[in-house]
């Protein structure tokens, strides 16, 4: 890819005189585009693999991006192409831009308390901010991309099939998925009877998605909108608390560092709860922890079924990675399920306190 070539095709003030790979996505190819004026930018390389209809996410982003500017809440600039789209492609490849969110940092893992708190309550701002936004009006990125049940059945395809001769690698792992098979329809099923809600959710609200202003630490702005689509709110909510929990490193070869921290998960959850305890219902609230668990065994799933089908999804550096980025889900999950009582209880003391 020729980088000045493709930011040339955009709307973009002043001349391009430097650009670097930047960030730790597991997804996109991201550059940052620097300019003799004041604006930096980022150019992204759209993941055509995952994403096979880059036409409906790029919608979804810019309908979303333009409800919350409109409603001064600070979140993702689009800069459009000179043919006035909000995406270039040239042949088979798909490329945005973004303005660059300047004086801000992201973290791969979080351990400072108030950063902790101020995340859980930048999602629960996301969430009360897309309230009046209508669902259907999203188009379904990845079909079923939090149905955990179908996550599993997947896996037990990719198991049957074994198509790279890996499942002698990680029977363990594999077997230690099978035991919470009853669990993997909890969410889905509740959403089907509609016993909560069908909402506006992020999807992909792990810790480096989100920007810290640097000089105050306070958020500045939820990014990574590629799977803004209709969900729960319960998938964000456990999704964010697996990425905190696992620390520094999704890939950590050391385990003894993961681990459920109950003073993250209580500032997490009061920093949410303190914007969204009015909007949950109850059935939402007593699914809050196992909610953390289940995306986390979710997590784990599809980093096994990837190393099952020869890394075909996830960015991996090594051949083990997808299956050491599982072992750190797994060992995750499983102290998470045996904690639920005391993480249950922690939620019901942040309804009470103010
Ligand atoms: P991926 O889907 O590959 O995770 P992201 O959209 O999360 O792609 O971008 C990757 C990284 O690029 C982010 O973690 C962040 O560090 C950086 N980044 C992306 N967009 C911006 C932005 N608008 N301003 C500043 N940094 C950004
Ligand atoms: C991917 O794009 P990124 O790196 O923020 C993935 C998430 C996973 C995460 C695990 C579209 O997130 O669902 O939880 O990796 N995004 C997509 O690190 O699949
Ligand atoms: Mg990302």
């Amino acid at each position: 890819m020729n980088v000045i070539d493709i930011i040339s095709k955009f709307n973009i003030v002043g001349s391009v005189i430097d650009y670097s790979p930047i960030g730790n996505g597991h997804i996109n190819t991201t550059f940052l585009i620097k300019t003799d004026c004041e604006k930096a930018y980022v150019l992204q390389k759209i993941n055509n693999n995952v994403f096979k209809n880059v036409d409906g996410l790029m919608n979804n982003i810019f309908q979303v991006t333009e409800y919350l500017s409109n409603n001064d809440f600070e979140t993702l600039e689009l800069i459009k192409t000179k043919d006035g789209g909000v995406y270039y492609q040239v042949g088979n490849e798909y490329y945005r831009v973004l303005v660059f969110i300047d004086n801000a940092i992201c973290y791969e893992g979080v351990t400072d308390l108030q950063q902790v708190y101020n995340a859980g309550k930048a999602f629960g701002l996301l969430h009360k901010a897309l309230r009046g936004f209508d669902a259907s009006l999203l188009y379904e990125v990845i079909p079923n991309f939090h149905n955990t049940k179908q996550r599993y059945n997947d896996l037990l395809v990719s198991i049957k099939s074994d198509q790279v001769n890996r499942v002698k690698d990680c029977k363990t792992e594999i077997d230690n998925l099978l035991r919470y098979e009853k669990q993997y329809s909890i969410i889905v099923d509740a959403l089907a009877n509609k016993e909560i809600s069908f909402v506006v959710t992020h999807n992909d609200p792990k810790i480096n998605n989100v920007l810290f202003d640097k000089t105050s630490g306070d958020i500045r702005a939820v990014i990574d909108l590629d799977t803004i689509m209709p969900g729960s709110y319960l998938y964000d909510f456990g999704d964010a608390l697996r990425s905190l929990f696992t620390g520094e490193y999704e890939d950590s070869k050391d385990l003894s560092k993961i681990g459920v921290n109950t003073q993250i998960f209580e500032k997490y959850t009061a920093g949410y709860l303190n914007e969204m305890k009015d909007v949950l219902n109850k059935k939402e609230i007593s699914l809050l922890a196992f909610s953390t668990f289940l995306l986390t065994i979710e997590s784990a799933i599809r980093f096994i079924t990837d190393y099952l089908n020869g890394d075909t999804y996830f960015k991996t550096d090594y051949p083990e990675h997808n299956l050491i980025r599982a072992r750190t889900q797994l060992k995750l999950a499983n102290e998470i399920f045996n904690r639920l009582p005391e993480l249950n209880k922690i939620v019901q003391e942040c309804l009470t306190k103010k």
